[in-house]
């Protein structure tokens, strides 16, 4: 019953906000900054570094988009969303654009009326459990205390996994990451539930994070990405083709290293000529300047750049490109074409 009636609060502003959405391109010209929603914390996909300067997967979407609109990938405000509060921050108007492991679904687009421009980061659900625990499938987590963050796709997936499978469980409702981190070491639940790259990240910052072990199952689907409100097309067409810029520029071979040398003068592949703006009107198409997405690449590199200095291999996160490799690798990314 709560529920209903807080989704209802939250269509109403929906469509108060929806009268001033068409105006997102022109509020974040006018104010010279972009307000982006992300986490609270989560390292990797966005958290401050040591000396406050927030970092990340998601981050570094947000300042693409700052680069692209603006030409300066530091003019972004970060504001902090927890699972429950990312919503209504939209809705409002308090942020432009949300960038924070945030599941596409169905009734978060049509009910919340949102619009995802994309997807960042495909995933799916995942449970962790301490190695001592002797678990080695989520089936066995029959009558288990399991810590999940509130107002996520999370909750209603463990929910669905526990029935379908005719086993039981009590849920310890957390609204924090830091905050399930904290009680899942303290012993307070038997398995974390989250997003398998959440708890890739997690378990990173632990101390010991050998003594964690994440189970083999992935019991959802969660297509990550960025999303504005509803009826803010031309503000969306920019998100959703700025994160397009980043994966198209991977696939064609344009780097923060070779960009600016690439968009001194047009070369032999057309694409990449429309892409940077050496041929073609591309982005004033879009209602930015020619050279929109070399600013955007320029901010902090393609996708693929951005996926190995934040979560990559090489980072403590340690993900594997999976799906998020590109289409010619035999992953799920696939640009539409910059025509
Ligand atoms: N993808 C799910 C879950 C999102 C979620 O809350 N993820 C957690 C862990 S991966 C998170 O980002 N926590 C950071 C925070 O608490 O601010 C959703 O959209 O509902």
């Amino acid at each position: 019953m709560k529920k209903t009636v807080f989704l209802g609060a939250l269509a109403a502003t929906g469509l108060m906000a929806g009268a001033a959405a068409a105006q997102t391109l022109e509020d974040v010209q006018s104010r010279g900054t972009l307000n982006c929603g992300v986490t609270t914390g989560l390292v990797g996909f966005a958290a401050p570094n040591a000396n406050g300067e927030w970092e990340g997967f998601d981050v570094a979407l947000c300042r693409a988009v700052a680069a692209a609109v603006l030409g300066d990938p530091t003019a972004v405000e970060f504001v902090p969303t927890t699972g429950k509060t990312r919503f209504t921050a939209l809705a409002s108007g308090e942020i432009d654009m949300l960038a924070r492991n945030t599941t596409w679904t169905f009734s978060r687009d049509n009910d919340l009326k949102f619009e995802f421009t994309g997807i960042n980061y495909y995933d799916g659900q995942g449970f962790m459990v301490p190695k001592g625990l002797g678990v080695t499938s989520a089936k066995d987590l029959d009558g288990a205390t399991v810590c999940v963050q509130t107002g996520t796709t999370t909750e209603l997936n463990l929910a669905d996994f526990f029935r379908k499978n005719n086993i039981s469980y009590e849920p310890v409702p957390i609204e924090t990451n830091a905050e399930a981190q904290q009680q899942y070491l303290a012993g307070a639940c038997d398995a974390y539930t989250t997003d398998a790259s959440g708890l890739a990240a997690t378990r990173a910052t632990f101390e010991a994070p050998a003594d964690h072990v994440i189970l083999p199952e992935i019991i959802s689907k969660e297509p990550l990405g960025p999303l504005v409100r509803h009826g803010d097309n031309e503000w969306g067409d920019i998100v959703r083709w700025t994160l397009n810029a980043l994966i198209a520029a991977e696939e064609l071979g344009v780097s923060s290293a070779n960009v600016s040398d690439m968009a001194s003068a047009a070369g032999d592949s057309p694409e990449i000529n429309r892409l940077l703006g050496t041929e073609g009107n591309l982005g004033e198409m879009i209602g930015l300047e020619s050279d929109w997405a070399v600013q955007a690449i320029s901010a902090g590199g393609n996708y693929g750049e951005l996926f190995e200095k934040n979560i990559g291999e090489n980072t403590p996160i340690g993900l594997a490109r999976g799906l998020n490799a590109q289409w010619t690798e035999g992953g799920l990314l696939y640009s539409p074409p910059f025509r």
